[in-house]
């Protein structure tokens, strides 16, 4: 066997053991950030606005021309990001718009032809790099500027009701051929010229009538090209392939209530979660969440075996907005505290029954078990059925502070701190046996 033909084989017959070998820092880390970045930063009024209001290209290109984001600085967003105890970043390289972040040669809408006249992606992974920050690439498979990207459902310029023929005739001109072409020519870039990329996060497929799929992307070969150009990349499930044995990493459950996550439970999964509903900065929605939904997204999405990719969409002056800097700045102050109920973490063995008003979760490497405390006991005590003998000492995680425990029968109540620490969810540890 030749050594091409090894690598190959490696690449992909990858064993379960190998390939959770190679996720294992993300599904250690737990927690990332997700930027939503683009010239619909300038409507602001969502990153769908070309589609929703079905802007022309021509409507559009007042966005292009006025894309001046003066207040770039992506080492400030990596500080913020890095605070907030976020260990990857995946930015929006196009979205659907078609717009680039990145110097492509192939194709003049990019942002080194607008006023910003520079390479962002660049900009971008070197700053995440330096804090340290693994980086991630969101390409938008949908193209609703290039002129050979067919008309479909979700294009701006869909016919309402439109039947095949209608579709068949509208497109006629366009070629999928050659966007195909494109779309492999700009991923093969951006797994080229920025040195090792540690996420791609291809977005999205719709397959059905007037829709698009697998059969339009040629996703086998496209995550072929993907794996011989980034051997470790970790890349989602959205190019419409049926299971991880086709070669995807993780599935995307997204904007999913924090109850509805324990149906993940056993796969490999990120849930991707707005502050506000959408992506692109969205100057006048009001629908925030609140710092608590937040944290508890957060939580459930450990307790139940996953991560979460938190949304920020920056101004078209290129800084995060003061709301998403303000629930950015609440989670840091969470995180310094209590981050190792997040990291490594996972959810509990079933053995552990959960307290009323708590969601644990369960680090099966210290063999550690964190109690969230969504609600401290009234009487200061905490009830844990069925820990008898399992635990060999009890501490508050935000300043170690030991709990004291007795033992009734098969019953063991842990004494709760008298003065209510001052984080909105406190978390207990205990050391198992
Ligand atoms: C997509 C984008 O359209 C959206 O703008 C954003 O980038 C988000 C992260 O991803 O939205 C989707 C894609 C797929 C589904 C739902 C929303 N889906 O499969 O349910």
């Amino acid at each position: 066997i030749s050594r091409a033909q090894n690598t190959t084989k490696q690449l992909f017959n990858e064993t379960a053991q190998q390939k959770s070998h190679r996720l294992q820092w993300w599904t250690d880390a737990r927690f990332g950030m997700f930027i939503h970045w683009g010239l619909y930063s300038e409507a602001a009024r969502h990153e769908w606005v070309k589609n929703r209001e079905r802007l022309t290209t021509q409507q559009y290109q007042k966005y292009f021309d006025n894309f001046d984001p003066d207040h770039f600085e992506p080492k400030k967003w990596a500080k913020e990001a890095k605070a907030a105890g976020m260990k990857y970043a995946v930015l929006t390289t196009k979205h659907h718009e078609g717009f680039c972040l990145f110097d492509s040669k192939y194709t003049d809408y990019k942002a080194t032809n607008t006023p910003a006249h520079r390479d962002l992606v660049r900009e971008f992974v070197d700053a995440f790099r330096a804090e340290g920050i693994k980086v991630g690439f969101y390409y938008s498979l949908l193209d609703w500027h290039y002129p050979d990207y067919t008309i479909d459902r979700n294009h701006p310029q869909r016919i309402d009701n439109g039947d095949s023929l209608a579709y068949a005739k509208i497109n006629q001109g366009r070629d999928m051929e050659k966007y195909r072409k494109y779309l492999f020519n700009q991923v093969r870039e951006l797994l080229t010229n920025y040195g090792k990329i540690d996420i791609l996060w291809l977005d999205f497929s719709f397959p059905g009538k007037n829709g698009k799929g697998h059969q339009d992307w040629h996703s086998k070969e496209l995550l072929k090209m993907i794996r011989q150009l980034q051997p470790e990349i970790i890349v989602d499930n959205r190019l419409d392939l049926n299971d991880y044995s086709d070669g995807y990493d993780f599935e995307t459950p997204e904007q999913v209530s924090a109850q509805t996550l324990a149906k993940y439970r056993g796969k490999v999964w990120e849930t991707c979660q707005t502050f506000s509903g959408s992506w692109g900065y969205y100057r006048d929605e009001t629908s925030w969440k609140t710092n608590h939904q937040l944290l508890d997204l957060l939580i459930s999405s450990v307790s139940n075996g996953g991560n979460l990719i938190l949304n920020v969409g920056p101004t078209a002056r290129g800084e995060f907005d003061y709301r998403a800097v303000s629930h950015l700045d609440s989670i840091a102050y969470w995180m310094h505290a209590n981050n190792r109920a997040i990291y490594g973490c996972t959810f509990a063995p079933d053995s552990y029954q959960v307290p009323d008003g708590t969601k644990l979760t369960y680090n099966p490497t210290t063999k550690r078990l964190y109690i969230c405390l969504y609600d401290i006991p009234e009487n200061g005590k905490l009830k844990l059925t069925g820990y008898t003998g399992k635990i060999k000492y009890a501490q508050l995680l935000n300043d170690a502070s030991e709990l004291t425990y007795t033992q009734q029968g098969q019953d063991l109540i842990l004494n709760m701190p008298k003065v209510r620490p001052p984080y909105d969810i406190p978390v207990v540890e205990l050391f198992l046996q």
